[in-house]
């Protein structure tokens, strides 16, 4: 067995539950879908539309999934058996046993693309995803901006912030300020919408896609003082239950009040300890 022992969420648990009941004889759901993810901005996007869609479609055995908590202290993710499945060694990665690929379950790799799998092939009835091409097209607009935006900007602001083994001034004011820039983007992207989602009026995955770096905005010493619309906005999808149930999965990280000072500290040397390794 070459990861941890998959798991399943509550969500899931029910699902198996619920069909057992509806249907006693026939087989117990076996997840096809699984997830491998760690506690990160970027496993978090895809672990919170699984809950969501398990959410907006009751009862559908195809979106059970389980997953592997991929171990970053032992550098699993960079293991021969997981580069299998995302070869740049990084987390998430899904593999989708409904659909065989010379003989193995379909591996997506990139967060973004695993998303759009998962909303072509299962969200029938487009709730987190678009019909009409014009929001389709400004969709992957704003996916693409968060995936080479966002994402790379504030990883880098986390690193040098958090983890640097030397603190380079020239380089945290560099990936704050560019993440600050990146936010007000998302801001007038806002406003430009009528103030709530990003695309079409409706919480999609481009919303997902971003939360799971904005929320995080604090750790890489980045502010939404100036974006009050993107403030509100991150309020507006936390409060949501397949949020909520998503970012449990592999376990909730620590929010901002447990992250104040000393906490702040030994996390950072905790999680410098590996990326500093590589
Ligand atoms: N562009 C990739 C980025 C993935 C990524 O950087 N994942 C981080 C966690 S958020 C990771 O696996 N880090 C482990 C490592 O760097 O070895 C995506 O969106 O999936």
């Amino acid at each position: 067995m070459p990861f941890q022992p998959s798991e399943t969420s509550p969500s899931v648990k029910s699902l198996i539950a619920l069909s057992s009941v509806n249907s006693p004889s026939s087989d117990p759901v076996k997840p096809k879908l699984h997830l491998y993810t760690q506690a990160t901005p970027n496993g978090y996007k895809v672990s919170i539309l699984l809950e969501e869609l398990l959410l907006a479609y009751p009862g559908k055995s195809e979106l059970a999934y389980d997953y592997t908590s991929i171990r970053f202290d032992t550098n699993e993710q960079k293991s021969e058996d997981f580069l299998k499945i995302n070869p740049n060694g990084r987390i998430p990665a899904l593999v989708d046993d409904s659909i065989k690929v010379k003989g193995v379950g379909h591996r997506v790799f990139e967060s973004a693309s695993i998303m759009l799998w998962l909303v072509e092939k299962y969200d029938k009835d487009n709730i987190f995803w678009f019909d009409d091409p014009v929001e389709k097209s400004e969709a992957l607009s704003w996916i693409f901006f968060i995936h080479g935006g966002v994402g790379p900007m504030q990883g880098q602001a986390n690193h040098f912030y958090r983890y640097a083994p030397e603190k380079i001034p020239y380089g945290i004011k560099r990936y704050q300020e560019e993440t600050n820039r990146l936010y007000s983007v998302m801001e007038d992207g806002l406003r430009a919408g009528g103030g709530e989602w990003l695309v079409g009026n409706k919480f999609s995955i481009v919303d997902m896609n971003a939360y799971g770096w904005v929320s995080r905005y604090w750790w890489a010493g980045a502010t939404i003082e100036h974006t009050p619309l993107l403030a509100s906005w991150i309020d507006r999808i936390t409060a949501r239950e397949g949020v909520d149930r998503g970012v449990s999965i592999p376990r909730r990280g620590k929010t901002r009040e447990e992250m104040e000072g000393d906490a702040a500290e030994a996390e950072a040397r905790k999680n410098a300890a590996w990326i500093l390794k590589k």
